[in-house]
């Protein structure tokens, strides 16, 4: 079976929605976390991130290794909440509190529900607002998964200052990210190599296109040197980028 029939297959299994929402001539509004996203956001992140479920997967054996008793975790930008759920699994101990932050409406109506349908062990709290105004405190874990790259430039690393505050001795920050890379010729080529990903994924050339266009100004990638940068700014210790697929990264700092 090819692998679009197969993806076709695992979503009618899933009972996700098929992300086709680029497939006929769009008039060019740039993109946004709206209802229709919303509806088709588990097969859209899956078919279009490459390594998003072995990210997912990282999130639990981290968590498990790093949140301690007592303590909160934050999922800033959690959609449907998959990186809550994740770090849910993962989580050894009581009165953990994971915070799960969106300012979407969309995402965050359909995000309760989402949650609800899977088992989880923590008291997950759902707040609708700017990650920029969520006060971090007694963090032992907090993920950014695609999330800093949807905010201006200037406000990543006050966000990042903020987060460092927050967090507590060996606390751990995961942030994942689409990037870009100082040397053109490789940027032209891990976009192409990225977009190939998505046309085996089963999208076409118009979809692959036109979603690249309604997202230039709203996903604003740095290059991993530049995120590197940031966090040691920000008072980070350990820092290394522990995932790369193509021009998609997920990065761990540890306080
Ligand atoms: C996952 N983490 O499945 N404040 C709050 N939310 C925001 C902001 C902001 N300033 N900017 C963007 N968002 C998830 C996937 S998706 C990534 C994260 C993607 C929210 C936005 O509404 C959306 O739900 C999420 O961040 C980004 O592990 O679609 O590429």
């Amino acid at each position: 079976m090819s692998k679009p029939a197969l993806q076709l297959m695992r979503n009618i299994l899933m009972n996700d929605k098929i992300d086709n929402l680029y497939a006929s001539q769009q008039s060019g509004q740039p993109f946004s976390f709206n209802h229709s996203v919303a509806e088709v956001f588990p097969d859209m992140i899956k078919r279009s991130v490459p390594g998003y479920d072995k990210i997912l997967r990282n999130i639990t054996r981290l968590s498990s290794h790093f949140v301690k008793p007592d303590t909160n975790c934050y999922d800033l930008g959690c959609s449907l909440g998959a990186a809550s759920l994740a770090m849910s699994e993962g989580i050894q101990h009581q009165d953990v509190t994971i915070v799960a932050v969106d300012n979407s409406d969309a995402m965050l109506a359909k995000c309760k529900p989402h949650i609800d349908a899977f088992k989880h062990k923590c008291n997950i709290e759902l707040i609708h607002d700017n990650i920029q105004n969520i006060s971090i405190t007694n963090a032992s874990m907090v993920v950014l998964n695609f999330t800093l790259q949807f905010l201006p430039t200037n406000d990543r690393t006050s966000l990042l200052g903020e987060i460092y505050q927050g967090m507590n001795d060996d606390g751990v920050l995961l942030i994942s990210e689409k990037i870009c890379f100082e040397d053109e010729t490789i940027n032209q080529l891990i976009n192409k190599l990225h977009h190939q990903f998505k046309s085996d994924n089963g999208y076409s050339q118009l979809e692959i296109s036109q979603k690249r266009d309604a997202l230039e100004d709203v996903l604003i990638p740095q290059t991993l040197e530049q995120h590197i940068y940031n966090l040691k700014d920000a008072g980070f210790k350990h820092i290394d980028c522990w995932f790369q697929q193509y021009n998609f990264v997920s990065i761990i700092a540890i306080k």
